[in-house]
């Protein structure tokens, strides 16, 4: 399969993150991309190939305008108010509080996020930007006629809702490949096989029958993001039974993930949509320095087998995954795992 691989991504390097009381450098840094494309290479996995330009407006597929917005100018505004730092949000406007906007790049920080896990440096809107074109370069392929493509974005997107960024995300780069195909007329379900529950994609489609959201995580009643991923969270309105949590606790392994991805299989078959697209992040993995399941490199194997038995067109968001040096291959074998049970 084809992969979309933008040299853009390097444009944001959040340099820092406040984790376990300290601050830390990013997990989340562009040493994982270049892994990750470097072994795509190696394994000759297919051509690898340049995203085309679709634009900043196609944010506005599932993002609110003021929020694209605000991206474009908040670190200019930083720079103005603090210098050339990392722009961290710290301020967020709890259950007590308005939902004014208000006029300080901080107070409005606070507001178009909910956590810390997203700093700010002078390219990271140009490089989220390039990964919305990633992810809309591959589906285009996809809706084109292609089996599968990988859409190598980063920074990573599923965290990241409508107005806020979080958990290392700014723009959803999957939800809007999602929408990008009912907008074509077609169905689609979203399969998120990161570590973290996609809180950002889950509440994007949570009204809606034309997009099945189905995720397999870390249960939030012990893991980020917390406060979303229940499994009594079924969608609403028109929307109910169109949403499937599985969550799942620490130490989870092969045996009890395996059995949860043919339940996932089974709904998304059921559903029968036009396109697949998987968020595929890598965090699952035994070594992960932040994660909590003990999944091992020959797992992603068979997890990319059970995504091409669904037999749907499908197009791989790249989201997490942090223990760096396995990531080239835990990622390649998902993909080569999915190319063999597709040629049986
Ligand atoms: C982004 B993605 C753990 C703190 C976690 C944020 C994690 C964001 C993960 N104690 N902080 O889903 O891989
Ligand atoms: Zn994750």
């Amino acid at each position: 399969m084809k992969t979309i691989f933008s040299e853009d991504h390097k444009l944001h390097d959040g340099t820092v993150e406040l984790i376990g009381g300290t601050l830390v450098p990013s997990f989340e840094c562009p040493r994982r991309a270049e892994i990750v494309i470097n072994r795509v290479r190696d394994q000759k996995l297919g051509p690898v190939i340049e995203p085309t330009r679709f634009g900043i407006e196609n944010a506005a597929l599932v993002h609110a305008p003021d929020f694209v917005k605000f991206l474009s100018i908040a670190y200019d505004d930083w720079e103005k108010a603090h210098g050339d730092t990392v722009a961290l949000p710290i301020a967020w406007p709890g259950r007590s509080f308005s939902q004014r906007v208000p006029d300080a790049i901080d107070g409005r920080l606070g507001f178009y996020s909910f956590d810390a896990g997203v700093p700010l440096v002078r390219g990271t809107f140009p490089a989220a930007a390039s990964a919305i074109d990633v992810a809309l370069t591959g589906l285009a392929l996809v809706t084109g006629g292609e089996r599968a493509a990988f859409a190598l974005c980063r920074p990573p997107g599923h965290h990241a809702t409508a107005d806020q960024m979080g958990g290392y995300c700014y723009f959803n780069n999957a939800a809007i490949a999602a929408e990008s195909v009912t907008r074509q007329g077609g169905r689609v379900a979203i399969l998120d096989v990161d570590y973290h529950h996609g809180n950002g994609s889950q509440a994007i489609f949570y009204d809606r029958p034309d997009v099945l959201f189905v995720s397999l995580h870390g249960d939030p009643k012990q893991e980020y993001p917390y406060f979303l991923g229940y499994a009594d969270e079924t969608g609403v309105g028109r929307g109910e039974g169109y949403n499937l949590n599985l969550p799942l606790p620490w130490g989870t392994a092969w045996d009890t993930y395996g059995a949860a991805m043919e339940t996932a299989v089974a709904r998304i078959k059921a559903f029968a949509p036009d396109t697949l697209v998987v968020s595929l992040g890598l965090d699952t993995y035994m070594e992960d320095p932040i994660s909590h399941f003990r999944l091992d490199t020959a797992d992603y194997l068979r997890m990319g087998e059970q995504i091409a038995a669904i037999g749907t067109p499908t197009l791989f968001v790249f989201e997490g995954g942090y223990a760096v040096e396995p990531l080239g291959v835990n990622t390649v074998n998902v993909l080569t795992g999915f190319e063999e049970r597709m040629r049986r």
